[in-house]
């Protein structure tokens, strides 16, 4: 069975100052009730719970331009990304559980410290690589790509509590599945710098196979670098995952979630994952957070061995009569 050679170190991120909407901050402690560390344990995984990050008030945290709360966000990402460079050096496979998507920064920037060059696989509505400069809203979840490219250094700001945050993905190492809702500078810059883009016309063209299949054989042209996943919720349709602050419609199906969690574990490759945008108070029911909820379990057991044709422990013995 896969997962007895993978070892998830858990990390809980409770923080939604990324983005307006309160409740995100309740992700991490979701999914863990969900049973997540249990039905990780039951597929054979050593699983390390490491808690929740505690993130200090930030007093007088005004706008810098149209950027929202960057001091509090700039400070628990240096906080996250110490915290993930410690998992990663403790020898685990680092899992994020968000909190809002401005904690790639920190979860990203962390690995990276730790390991070296990343590939990143973006899965997402959104492209999340607006500048400072570029953002018509100013939420920092919407931005967190443009922190960590080299090739968007020269045009991104120094926000207050940024300086630490050093670039550190290449954009020939990104790759994005799932785009549906792209704002005109995102959309400029993904051109710009030629970054792999498998949208929702690209998973309607090709299937999710192919485009998994895309995505590695790109990703593995040159060396094979560790793989950083990061997952929003909202990648998913929202008829499946409707708790979360940012829905757009059209969107993965429960079915190409798991199956690109599947596949990138197959791979042998992936080294951190971030599970980001669970909002219970953005469900109209507990029927919505609950299905919210279990497919994002369901996602990380899928990027921890559990296959839907099943499993079982390497050393299982038939009972003898
Ligand atoms: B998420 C948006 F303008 N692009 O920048 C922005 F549409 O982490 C949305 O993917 C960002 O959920 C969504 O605010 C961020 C907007
Ligand atoms: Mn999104
Ligand atoms: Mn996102
Ligand atoms: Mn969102």
């Amino acid at each position: 069975s896969l997962g007895d050679d993978v070892s998830p170190g858990i990390i809980g991120a409770p923080f939604s100052k990324g983005q307006p909407r309160g409740g995100v901050e309740s992700g991490p402690d979701l999914i863990r009730a969900a049973g997540l560390l249990q039905r990780l344990q039951e597929q054979g995984c050593a699983v390390k719970d490491y808690g929740n990050l505690t993130f200090e008030e930030v007093a007088d945290d005004e706008p810098v331009g149209r950027v929202k709360r960057a001091r509090a966000v700039g400070g628990a990402n240096q906080r996250l990304s110490e915290a993930v460079r410690a998992v990663k050096k403790d020898g685990h496979t680092s899992v994020m559980l968000g909190g809002d998507h401005s904690l790639a920064i920190g979860s990203i920037h962390g690995h990276s410290a730790a390991v070296g060059e990343l590939s990143v696989v973006w899965v997402d509505a959104h492209a999340d690589i607006n500048t400072a400069l570029t953002s018509t809203t100013g939420n920092i979840h919407g931005q967190p790509m443009s922190y960590l490219l080299h090739e968007l250094h020269a045009k991104v700001p120094v926000l207050p509590n940024f300086s630490w945050v050093k670039p550190c993905v290449s954009a020939k190492d990104l790759v994005y599945i799932g785009l549906r809702d792209v704002d005109p500078g995102e959309h400029y810059i993904l051109e710009l710098l030629g970054v792999k883009v498998f949208s929702m016309s690209e998973v309607d063209k090709l299937g999710v196979a192919r485009v998994m299949e895309e995505t590695c054989d790109y990703l593995s042209t040159r060396v094979k670098k560790p793989i950083h996943l990061s997952f929003d919720i909202d990648a998913i349709d929202p008829s499946v995952t409707p708790a979360t602050g940012t829905p757009v419609v059209g969107g993965l199906t429960y079915r190409e979630g798991v199956y690109i969690t599947e596949h990138l574990c197959q791979t042998g490759l992936l080294s951190g994952v971030d599970l980001v945008e669970v909002n219970p108070l953005r469900g109209q029911t507990e029927q919505d957070v609950q299905s919210t909820v279990s497919t994002a379990v369901d996602l990380l057991l899928g990027c921890f061995g559990r296959r839907r044709e099943g499993n079982h422990p390497t050393d299982y013995r038939l009972p003898e009569p």
